[in-house]
């Protein structure tokens, strides 16, 4: 299969407005996106995620930031007098992606730039868009394993694999 990498737009970078730049990295480079979704993940399904940091001092406040978000108005009913009865709740907003394409994975990384934002260059995600390491507004697999292990937890029922028309433009 080819390879490919779980890319997904933290909460800061959400409400930044940031999503289609960093869309825009992967498709300039020639990566072919295979999913996407705005997704409002639970605490347990980010702590699944960061599971391999789950002993670093900064894991509660990474999860705290990776939980935060706008707080939206649900509707949950209408009651038998007609009122109306709305739940406000924190909602995190995540845009989770699946990439593919020759070297990917490290690729994807390196338009993301370094973890620490500000030991970024110009020219890649963190280093235009972001300065502390804790509202880095990106996240890319590290390795094509821990990327399968990612798109499977994000994206469990499964993406789509199409071959497109472009390919012969951009593989020799
Ligand atoms: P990565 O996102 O570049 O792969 P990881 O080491 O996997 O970096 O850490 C996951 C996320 O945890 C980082 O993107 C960053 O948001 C946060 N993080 C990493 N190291 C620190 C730290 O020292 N302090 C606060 N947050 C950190
Ligand atoms: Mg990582």
């Amino acid at each position: 299969m080819a390879e490919r990498t779980y890319i997904m737009v933290k909460p800061d970078g959400v409400d930044r407005g940031l999503v289609g730049e960093v869309i825009k990295r992967f498709e300039n480079k020639g990566f072919q996106l295979l999913a996407l979704e705005l997704q409002k993940p639970s605490r347990e399904h980010l702590e699944k995620h960061y599971s391999d940091l789950s002993a670093k001092p900064f894991f509660a406040g990474l999860i705290n930031y990776m939980t935060s978000g706008p707080v939206v108005r649900n509707l949950l009913m209408i009651t038998y007098d007609n009122a109306i009865q709305l739940r406000k709740k924190q909602t995190p907003l995540e845009v989770a992606m699946v990439w593919q394409g020759k070297g990917v994975v490290k690729a994807g990384r390196v338009l993301l730039g370094e973890t620490n934002p500000l030991a970024s260059l110009p020219g890649t995600i963190r280093g235009d868009f972001a300065i502390d390491v804790g509202r880095n507004i990106c996240h890319g697999s590290d390795s094509v394993e821990s990327a399968e292990k990612e798109i499977a937890l994000w994206f469990p029922n499964g993406v789509l694999s199409h071959k497109r028309v472009t390919d012969s433009l951009i593989y020799e």
